[in-house]
């Protein structure tokens, strides 16, 4: 019997981009430093700054699609769910990376626990123009006259829309960009779970719960959120013994000093 400890992690809301090389970076180290020889790694959403679909074979694509078919076929088992930002990634993606897509939300069992999961988006009911939006957006017939535009064409209108994102946002109240309680409980009641992991929100932290009506024989369930790597990478590491959300430093960028030349004789 192999003695290595069991543990999964779970991450998301990277938002890699050309423009993100460290993050890449601390993705990179954690792939090697944690998540491998790990039971599976969850993605839940988000790896991507904006994806505007399978044909798009950028380098950082590559490179993530490489990394994470490595740790695949090392035997870690490598699950990613759609974001808000990257719900176009296809089963094409997926394959190179040795990922299984999943639905939004899932459940599944971890050493014993039923765990829902969730991207985070669908829960904050609250931004009424964020859902009518989303309705848009995940509408497969929306969704494939764009991808039958030229690449340039779907470059230009994922960067647009960024844009108004980010206009729109700077004009909503703080509060309706988080999850709607009922909302969560209502997730929780439906799935018959009492740990809900999801991100999206970008406020990392662990919540628990007081159900009025008990889900599993409990009054209490947890929701834990998962934090944006822009400033540090959040893992979640889940193992037989419990839990923990882990903020961890970005690796240093290298800095190439280079030798100052010598003056000829
Ligand atoms: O992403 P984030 O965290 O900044 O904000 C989200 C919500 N915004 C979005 C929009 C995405 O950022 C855009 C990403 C596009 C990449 C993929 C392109 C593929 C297109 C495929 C077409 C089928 O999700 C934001 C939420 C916030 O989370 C918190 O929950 O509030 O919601 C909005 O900003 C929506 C606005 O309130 C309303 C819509 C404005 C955008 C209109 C777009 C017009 C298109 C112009 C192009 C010609
Ligand atoms: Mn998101």
């Amino acid at each position: 019997m192999s003695d290595k400890p069991n543990k999964t992690l779970f991450i998301s809301d990277l938002h890699l981009d050309t423009d993100t090389p460290d993050i890449l970076q601390s993705l990179l180290a954690v792939l090697h430093d944690r998540a491998s020889g790990a039971d599976a790694l969850y993605i839940l959403g988000d790896l991507f700054e904006a994806w505007v679909g399978d044909d798009d074979q950028s380098d950082i694509a590559d490179a993530v699609a490489s990394a994470l078919m490595s740790l695949s076929r090392a035997g870690t088992r490598v699950y990613l769910m759609h974001g808000n930002r990257d719900f176009l990634i296809g089963d094409d993606y997926a394959a190179r990376c040795g990922a299984t897509l999943l639905p939004d939300p899932t459940v599944v069992e971890c050493y014993g626990q039923r765990v829902a999961l969730a991207h985070g988006d669908s829960l904050c009911t609250r931004d009424t123009a964020y859902m009518a939006f989303r309705r848009q957006m995940r509408d497969p017939a929306w969704q494939q006259a764009f991808l039958d535009r030229p690449l340039l064409e779907r470059h230009m209108v994922a960067q647009q829309m960024r844009q108004k994102s980010q206009d729109a946002n700077s004009q909503k109240a703080s509060d309706i960009m988080d999850v709607t309680h009922q909302e969560v409980i209502n997730l929780l009641e439906t799935l018959k779970v009492n740990i809900l992991i999801h991100g999206h929100t970008h406020r990392p932290g662990i919540h628990t719960i007081r159900l009025h009506d008990a889900i599993n024989g409990s009054d209490e369930a947890v929701r834990i959120v998962l934090g944006s790597w822009d400033q540090k990478a959040w893992v979640l590491e889940f193992s037989p013994e419990g839990y923990e959300l882990k903020p961890l430093a970005h690796p240093q960028p290298a800095i190439s000093v280079k030798p100052a030349k010598t003056a000829k004789a």
